[in-house]
């Protein structure tokens, strides 16, 4: 006997609910966000976040070949043009080496990964094998961490300034647009995820993906705080 699918209400509101998990609640990103870190900490965090940053548009790829869908992928290729960049938009990951000169990082050391913890590539990387090989509904699935996302770039933009006044502004232009950026991922995202996974299995199957993805960002952080220390 299975047991019948939550309404989309009940099972939008559990996925919500997995956000206690989210690695704003990381020790390392507390430290971040409280004005503890160090620069050497800060420099630490931009430089093996660049590797995840670099590996969002190739999952986004990922996912795009896998989809047959048309409409759908009329949506999501917006993300790879975010990050990737289009036109006279350098995108997300030219502003994230920016906020890497803002912290004190060269573009070289930035893009040469040097400063790259192994656990931290070897996150980045399940990621984006998970989204080559799983159904393109399920990497969609994973993405929805980005549910939890708005808050942390809004508390990044609320805390950095003050306590890092070090950092020139033009630094945080990453984190002003993935606020809107996010937001939007989202909508389309749990569109999808609401639609598809329709069964109590899949239902379950999809928290089970979104615990997957709120593991990589987590392990992240821990990799982080096991080399630069953290500071409570
Ligand atoms: O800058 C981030 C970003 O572009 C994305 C895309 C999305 C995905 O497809 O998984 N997730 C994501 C995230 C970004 N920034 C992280 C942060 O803490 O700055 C949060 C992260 C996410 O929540 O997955």
């Amino acid at each position: 006997m299975s047991l019948p699918a939550w309404s989309r209400e009940e099972f939008e509101a559990r996925l919500r609910d997995k956000g206690q998990a989210y690695h704003i609640y990381h020790p390392f990103n507390v430290m971040l966000n409280s004005g503890k870190a160090s620069p050497e900490q800060i420099r630490g965090w931009v430089a093996n976040r660049f590797s995840y940053q670099v590996a969002i548009p190739v999952k986004d790829a990922a996912v795009m070949s896998n989809c047959p869908d048309r409409e759908i992928r009329r949506g999501w290729v917006q993300r790879i043009l975010d990050h990737d960049g289009y036109g006279d938009d350098p995108g997300g990951i030219e502003a994230w080496i920016r906020l890497g000169e803002a912290v004190g990082l060269s573009r070289e050391e930035i893009t040469d990964g040097r400063h790259v913890i192994p656990a931290v590539q070897f996150a980045c990387d399940a990621y984006v094998n998970f989204a080559r090989r799983a159904p393109w509904q399920e990497a969609v699935c994973s993405s929805l961490t980005e549910l939890f996302a708005p808050q942390i770039h809004k508390q990044r933009l609320a805390t950095w300034p003050e306590h890092y006044t070090w950092i020139e502004s033009e630094g945080l232009q990453y984190f002003r647009n993935r606020v809107s950026q996010a937001r939007r991922d989202v909508e389309q995202g749990l569109e999808i995820t609401l639609g598809y996974f329709d069964t109590r299995a899949l239902q379950e199957r999809a928290l089970d993906i979104l615990q997957f993805k709120l593991d990589i960002l987590w392990a992240m952080n821990d990799a982080m705080a096991q080399r630069y220390g953290v500071t409570e």
